[in-house]
């Protein structure tokens, strides 16, 4: 299988290439410089009509969505354990959080992000700021919580559900201050080697 990964650091990117590197699996690298003009290109938007990254080229056929990549990688090389086997209890809950993850959890510290800082001032509404930082911080609440013992989300088990919430609580690592599980799972998460080659 050949697998082409469009990428950017500091991205969602971040995801299949950090799935890629703990299944040891080849792949080519193309940065895409997506906030720059090539995001836009037209040769870029030929691959990926919304001119984001991730996009992934799987035997020549594109596919989108970060959490879509890291799901269907999971299951395509079910050998590597990133995900539950269906007929495992543990899939009800592997299911639960890779969705969780871009439904739930991601919304909240994306508005922080693009109305505190990446969107340009006569953008932002700052109005929103104090709505999506206590809604964060309820949901950081809850998932400290659930988290029993981990080290990972299932248990002792590392997988794609990791992948796709740790990457996420690292997009503003300073507001898991005080829910301590949560600080040492990301600390945990990061120390991994595949983590440190999927940033770079
Ligand atoms: N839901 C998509 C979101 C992709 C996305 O918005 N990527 C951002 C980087 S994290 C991007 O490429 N932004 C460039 C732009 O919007 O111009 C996914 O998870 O893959």
């Amino acid at each position: 299988m050949h697998i082409k990964l469009y990428f950017a650091p500091e991205t969602r990117a971040i995801r299949p290439r950090w799935l890629l590197e703990e299944i040891g699996q080849a792949y080519e690298l193309e940065r895409i410089d997506v906030f720059g003009e090539q995001g836009g290109s037209p040769e870029y938007k030929a691959i990926n009509p919304y001119g984001t990254v991730p996009a992934a080229e799987i035997d020549g056929q594109v596919m989108l969505e970060s959490g879509a990549i890291c799901h269907w990688l999971a299951d395509q090389f079910s050998d590597q354990h990133m995900a539950p086997s269906p007929d495992n209890a543990d899939r009800i809950v592997y299911e639960r959080y890779m969705s969780y993850a871009v439904a739930t959890l991601e919304p909240p510290v994306w508005l922080l992000i693009v109305h505190g800082a990446l969107l340009s001032d006569d953008l932002r509404v700052s109005e929103i700021l104090p709505w999506a930082t206590s809604r964060y911080t309820y949901l950081l609440s809850k998932l400290e919580q659930e988290f029993g013992d981990g080290p990972y989300l299932l248990g002792d088990q590392f997988g794609a559900a990791d992948i796709m919430v740790g990457s996420t609580l690292m997009w503003r690592q300073d507001l898991l201050q005080g829910f301590d599980l949560l600080e040492e799972y990301v600390g945990r998460l990061k120390a991994r080697s595949a983590y440190r080659r999927s940033v770079l």
